[in-house]
């Protein structure tokens, strides 16, 4: 059938100024000649919005007649950035037409409109923003999907940098109102927490346990549609609210005190209140669990209630719904999709284990220690009484299998399983979701090695099937085709516009490496997109970097294992060469820095403030004019970062061998033909291989190399002996050149790297100044530089998300394109 009147929904420039005409005047009240430029930002968006409305429900409608596999990609961050122009975009209306319809209201350019756009910020970094490529690629790959998270109301903190620190301001992005969801309250869902459990014997005479919490939460989904490129799909991301309850004892007991009782429950608060800004670090705090238990027991009773819907019987629910973990942080998933199936729905333990465990897939992103998620047990029992017993049984079963395997080996049962016995008891999330999960994944090969070999090598002695690889991607629309529209152009007329969606085409732009006017050509697009970067720079901070200089950018959170400050150290050493009139041959550079630390890192704080300490000095000495320019750019995130990695010619990759499993701002800079000055380490040693090694600086120890200078004793301090430049740059920091004379300010970075150095900056500094002189080399030869840049695109089509998908769909989802038709 028909969804909509196609007359309201069409595509061309008249029919987009009646749609914004329309919800001006009757969604948002307003009269053209006084709407402001956020009223015309809001009734173009819910012009775009009613014409996704065919899409989302013919795709809704279309897995209702006739069910599909859906993946249910379960994620505690969805970092989706600006949505109007990705939607004009894979709808199909043009930069220009867009434009047709805003010149009616006086406005010149969809940038203008674009600027007003605030982006919800519900992630931290790398493993937010991959769920949000994921989501674009399934939809364009037509793959039926749903991305279940938490509506958190105030996402990451905004960055505003005073007196070069960091200072947290919090992020209201709803508060001019926010036109991409649907919210969906009549299909809200309840969810218990804390109270006791308790044995009962039921009606056929089984032993059976049931949950009575002490509290509740209701979930109510909002609804993000999410349009593939050019196709009818259109997936949604279903993000839950939650609400407090009215406790039963509010109408029974309360009746003789209601305000008291309002007010008791105004104040409490909202679980979907914030998200936690700690990356890296768990700081273990008892709301995220609250968080996490929340968001997924909603997505699995959603996921039930839609086969109970169409009348599928609950064992089914394999072959309709594959689970994906995005990292720990939906874990719970297993042991509440078995209390569901057993407690809820009276299946027996075999029967639900054997659903469970067909289902529910995990993916790992980080092997730092202090990032693996771990519940002090007593917490648990006390939030989550009833899946504390089912994880019991869970283990139990488990270590029974362990024994028989390895007889008599206590140390192999202690280490496998999910309750960690040594110190604070406490629950360890990867166990458990690695034990039910028919696949593991890392997210680039040699993460995925070091995960099978390092992290779990007895779990992966007993299920070596269970362990896979599957390299992560960006999404081509988002990263080249929106944030890079010049760099398209070049693309579409040399490739053909079909690399959108085949980004292996890319490898055509080979043909063209040796031709001189072609490689001018692509040094112009990217000189032009620099030039706007510069004004961008000088707009937000004041200083003025040339835009032929060599853009030379790290932007990423702020980690010590990410190792922003190898980086400043090395702007350091570029300062004392021109100082010292040793920089013969050193092209002019801007060194950009942005990324945010988590508020509770003090070291990652610091380390901003340092790089804005240097920025300070370097930026205000009359002898670096025209040399050497530092920026930190403040509030990285994903407009800002649609800005800057097309922008740039250099892309930072520097991290400790071993540490970063993946990254995916590397794909993204040499997808636009920026080159890496990179260390071995996860995706980087990909990314090598496919540029080919002469278009890739590499340098520092590999993560073999780092572990054997680990177990033989590491002295940071007589490195320093044997660098006079190293000696010298910290002795600069010590002095309070880089801090208006206060020596005591950087102290703390300097004893740590002089004492322990736990990220092995000084082991790598040497190799890292010889690789970044070879990369003055190849700048200086730009002809050479430009046919580099060029490989670079030419030749990392692999790293597009709508491979990864694949990827997944083949060897873990086993999940299949289902076009979408729309009969009109
Ligand atoms: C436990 C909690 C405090 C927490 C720890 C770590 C919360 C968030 C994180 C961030 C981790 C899991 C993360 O973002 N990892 C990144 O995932 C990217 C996508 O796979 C990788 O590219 C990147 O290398 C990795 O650091």
């Amino acid at each position: 059938g028909c969804f909509a009147d196609p007359e309201r929904a069409g595509l061309d420039a008249d029919a987009v100024f009646d749609g914004m005409t329309e919800h001006l005047f009757f969604t948002l009240g307003k009269l053209a000649p006084t709407a402001s430029n956020h009223d015309l930002y809001m009734a173009l968006s819910y012009a775009v919005r009613d014409r996704l409305m065919t899409r989302y429900l013919a795709s809704l409608e279309a897995i209702r007649a006739r069910p599909h596999k859906t993946v249910a990609y379960l994620s505690a961050e969805f970092l989706i950035g600006p949505q109007l122009n990705s939607n004009l975009l894979n709808l199909g209306i043009s930069k220009d037409i867009a434009e047709q319809a805003l010149r009616r209201f006086r406005i010149e350019s969809l940038d203008q409109i674009l600027e007003v756009e605030e982006e919800p910020g519900l992630g931290n970094g790398g493993l937010g923003r991959l769920a949000a490529c994921y989501m674009e690629s399934l939809a364009s790959l037509q793959v039926p999907a749903i991305g279940y998270g938490i509506r958190y109301e105030f996402g990451i903190f905004n960055q505003l940098i005073r007196d070069g620190w960091q200072v947290e301001v919090t992020d209201k992005w709803l508060k001019g109102g926010w036109p991409w969801e649907l919210p969906q309250p009549e299909e809200a869902c309840f969810v218990g927490f804390g109270g006791r459990t308790e044995s009962y014997t039921d009606g056929k005479g089984n032993y059976r346990s049931r949950w009575i919490p002490s509290e509740h939460a209701i979930g109510i989904p909002h609804d993000v549609p999410v349009l593939g490129y050019r196709v009818n799909t259109c997936n949604r991301l279903r993000l839950w609210r939650a609400d407090a309850t009215e406790s039963f004892d509010f109408y029974a007991f309360n009746i003789g005190d209601y305000y008291g009782a309002v007010e008791e429950k105004v104040g409490s608060e909202t679980l979907s209140k914030v998200l936690y800004p700690n990356d890296g670090t768990d700081e273990g705090r008892r709301l995220r669990l609250k968080q996490q238990h929340f968001f997924v027991s909603c997505s699995l009773q959603d996921m039930l209630r839609s086969l109970g819907n169409r009348g599928i019987p609950i064992e089914e629910f394999p072959n309709h719904w594959t689970v994906q973990l995005n990292d720990t942080h939906p874990a719970i998933a297993v042991a509440e999709l078995m209390r569901l199936l057993i407690d809820e729905h009276y299946l027996d333990w075999d029967t639900a284990w054997d659903i469970t465990t067909r289902s529910v897939a995990y993916t790992n992103h980080t092997l730092l220690p202090e990032a693996l998620e771990k519940w002090d047990l007593t917490r648990f029992r006390s939030l989550l009484p009833r899946h504390l017993e089912l994880i019991y049984e869970i283990n139990r079963r488990f270590l029974q299998q362990v024994r028989l395997r390895y007889p008599g080996n206590d140390a192999i049962q202690r280490k496998l399983s999910i309750i960690d016995e040594d110190g604070g008891k406490a629950v360890r999330m990867a166990n458990l979701a690695t034990i039910a999960a028919h696949h593991v994944n890392g997210v680039a090969a040699l993460h995925s090695d070091l995960l099978k070999r390092q992290l779990m090598p007895e779990f992966a002695e007993i299920w070596p099937e269970k362990f896979t690889n599957v390299t992560n991607g960006v999404t081509p629309r988002r990263w080249v085709a929106l944030a890079n529209p010049a760099l398209s152009r070049l693309l579409d007329e040399h490739v053909g516009p079909e690399w959108i969606t085949n980004m292996e085409l890319l490898t055509k732009l080979e043909e063209r490496q040796h031709d001189t006017a072609f490689l001018e050509q692509w040094g112009a697009t990217k000189l032009s997109v620099k030039r706007k970067l510069a004004g961008y720079i000088h707009r937000q901070t004041g200083v003025l970097v040339d835009p032929s200089s060599l853009f030379d950018v790290q932007v990423k959170r702020i980690h010590e294992y990410k190792r922003q400050h190898l980086n400043a150290l090395q702007v350091i050493t570029h300062y004392l060469r021109i100082k010292n009139g040793q920089a013969e041959g050193m092209a002019p550079r801007t060194v950009i820095f942005g990324g945010k630390a988590a508020p509770g890192y003090y070291m990652a704080k610091l380390i901003i403030r340092f790089i804005n300490g240097i920025a300070e000095t370097i930026n205000a000495d009359p002898d670096m004019e025209g040399r050497l320019r530092v920026v930190f750019l403040p509030d990285y995130n994903v407009k800002l970062a649609e800005q800057i990695y097309p922008a740039s010619d250099l892309s930072e990759q520097v991290s400790t061998a071993g540490k970063e499993a993946s990254g995916t701002g590397n794909m993204k800079f040499a997808m636009n033909g920026a080159l890496t000055i990179g260390t071995l380490d996860g995706a980087n040693v990909e990314i090598r291989e496919r540029v080919g090694p002469e278009n890739f600086f590499l340098f520092g120890k590999t993560e073999t190399e780092i572990m054997e200078l680990q177990t033989n004793g590491y002295r940071p301090r007589q490195i320093v002996e044997t660098l006079p430049e190293l000696a010298e740059a910290l002795r600069l920091i010590g002095l309070g050149h880089f801090s208006n004379g206060d020596g005591e300010l950087f102290r703390p970075l300097l004893d740590n790297l002089t004492g322990f150095d736990p990220f092995f900056v000084l082991a790598d500094f040497a190799d890292y100044l010889r690789a970044q002189d070879e990369v003055n080399q190849a700048w200086t030869n730009r002809k050479q530089w430009n046919r580099m840049s060029l490989l670079n695109t030419a030749r990392t089509g692999f790293f597009s998300s709508d491979r990864s998908i694949q990827d997944y769909c083949q060897t873990i989802w086993k999940a299949e394109p289902f076009p979408v038709e729309i009969t009109c």
